[in-house]
């Protein structure tokens, strides 16, 4: 009898045992499924399969449905919170809609940044400023902001003592609204009789773009509506020629930059703005994608039309489309920069630097343009 309820109960335990194992491989099941639902159903959505539409570029119409479906809240206008010190946070706030840049930008108080790269450019700075401080735009409507690199001359120093100067002076009208000195050293030295070697190019331009793209991001601010870079050494420009490009209302424009000559003869400068043609779009075909054209070098002919080689008695404000500029004078909507057009330091489209960023506005569907007749002039520096 005993025996036999013994057995009984191992009987009940083993089975019990047995039910349990069930139960917990049935949980187990159960648990993998939902898990394995949910991840995949996520991966679909980051991967914008599914009809989802994720972090890819899609139509508006999809990207709508699917914001409205996650439940993304939206607000107008642009909110950050500053805190100084132990003092309360108080929310910035700054409508963008707002700011235009438009041909009658001095009548509107349009704010323009200028930007200058410069580099050992003592010898070029007090007539640099000369020039920028006769433009007819008001004064108080200008930033300037400079980056110095990889410098062993006194730049930095002239430049701060100029800035002491202009943002300084007695007459409230005649100061500069700021003045932004950076250093930003890249370790990049060229010898100088190196400097425009055809193969040293695409490196020399790669440096320029970082430098453009370092003072870009560090001087741009909310209220300014142009951008207007300008290299150090040009020597001529009209007193009016912030306004007169402004009247080109352009996303881009640039003068016509010939070189300074004694007795005035004509000679190109800046050979980077320019046109492309049937013949460079055909010889374009064939070319390793990372190969990056270059012009006025005879190594490589690209078979561009060069603004330099245009007609320039048609008037100064005859203006062209063009699909290369330079920057020794180029004039931009702040939008343009602002929405992602920068200066690309890698090859795209064949460019680097200031071509590069032509073919980036371009691509963006912005509109650039130069004036051959409107001319201005470089420094001969050999
Ligand atoms: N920050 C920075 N500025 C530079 C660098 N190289 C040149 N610059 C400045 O960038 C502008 C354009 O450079 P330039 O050396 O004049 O270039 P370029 O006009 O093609 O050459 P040049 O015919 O010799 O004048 C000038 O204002 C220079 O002082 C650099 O590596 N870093
Ligand atoms: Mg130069």
């Amino acid at each position: 009898m005993m025996l036999l309820s013994e057995k009984a109960t191992n009987l009940y335990t083993s089975s019990l045992r047995g039910n349990r194992r069930l139960i917990v491989f049935i949980v187990a099941i159960i648990s993998f499924i939902t898990l394995s639902f949910f991840t995949l159903s996520k991966a679909s959505f980051s991967l914008g399969g599914g009809g989802g539409c994720g972090r890819t570029i899609r139509s508006l119409n999809e990207a709508v449905a699917f914001s409205s479906s996650t439940g993304s809240s939206n607000s107008n206008g642009f909110f950050s919170i500053h805190r100084s010190g132990s003092s309360a946070g108080q929310a910035k706030f700054i409508n963008l809609n707002d700011l235009e840049a438009t041909a009658n930008a001095k009548e509107e108080q349009q704010h323009v940044l200028i930007l200058t790269p410069v580099k050992n450019a003592e010898a070029y700075l007090e007539r640099y400023f000369e020039l920028v401080d006769r433009l007819s735009y008001p004064k108080d409507l200008i930033t300037m902001a400079f980056l110095v690199s990889d410098t062993t001359d006194n730049t930095v120093q002239i430049l701060k003592d100029k800035a002491d100067e202009f943002l300084n002076r007695p007459n409230p009208s005649e100061r500069y609204h700021e003045i932004a000195i950076y250093e930003k050293d890249f370790n990049f030295q060229l010898p100088e009789d190196k400097r425009h070697t055809f193969e040293l190019q695409p490196l020399r331009r790669s440096f320029m773009a970082r430098s453009r793209n370092y003072l870009l991001t560090a001087a741009l601010r909310e209220y300014h509506s142009w951008v207007l870079w300008l290299d150090v050494d040009v020597v001529e420009y009209p007193e009016t020629i912030v306004e007169d490009l402004q009247s080109v209302d352009v996303d881009v424009v640039v003068p016509n930059c010939l070189l300074q000559t004694e007795d005035g003869s004509f000679w190109a400068y800046d050979k980077n703005n320019w046109q492309e043609t049937e013949r460079s779009i055909e010889l374009q075909k064939d070319l390793d994608p990372d190969y990056v054209l270059l012009e006025g070098y005879y190594e490589f002919l690209t078979n561009r039309y060069l603004m330099v080689d245009m007609p320039t008695h048609l008037g100064r404000f005859k203006k062209v489309p063009l699909d290369g500029v330079g920057a020794t004078f180029t004039l931009v909507k702040a939008q343009v920069h602002r929405e992602g057009a920068n200066f690309p330091p890698y090859v795209f489209q064949h460019q680097v630097e200031t071509e590069g960023f032509a073919k980036m506005a371009k691509a963006m569907g912005f509109g650039v343009y130069g004036l051959p007749g409107y001319l201005i002039y470089h420094i001969r520096n050999s």
